[in-house]
């Protein structure tokens, strides 16, 4: 589930926040008002939340492991627009993951949640 009010309150939470290893199909719902996605990554190690953003407020993509961001789609896309969900299934190996958005400023603004694999 992800959402956010005026401007840029942002948020990311998983339900379940952690499940067995195996293929993992992440649904993300965007209960807001602006176009989210979803990526998985690697959890960064100093937590999650602690990834550099660029100067035009996005992460480095590059280590992602799946992406939802279609709107009412599977995968990749321009973007889950508000009220719709895309989804996405990865394989995970056991481990700590982060699930974020990488629309410019939303991950700076909190817009992340840890994610684990037994
Ligand atoms: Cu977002």
């Amino acid at each position: 589930m992800m959402g956010g009010g005026s401007a840029m309150m942002v948020s990311l939470a998983s339900v379940p926040d952690s499940v067995a290893s195996g293929p993992v199909t992440f649904v993300a719902t965007n209960t807001g008002a602006l176009n989210h996605e979803l990526l998985v990554l690697p959890l960064p190690s100093d937590g999650a939340g602690t990834r550099p953003v660029g100067t035009d407020g996005k992460i480095n993509e590059q280590s992602s492991l799946g992406e939802a961001s279609t709107s009412c789609g599977r995968g990749p896309g321009d973007g889950i627009s508000p009220g719709t969900r895309s989804w996405v299934t990865v394989n995970l190996a056991p481990g700590r993951y982060e699930l974020l958005c990488d629309e410019p400023w939303h991950y700076a603004n909190g817009m992340f949640a840890e994610f684990t694999v037994s």
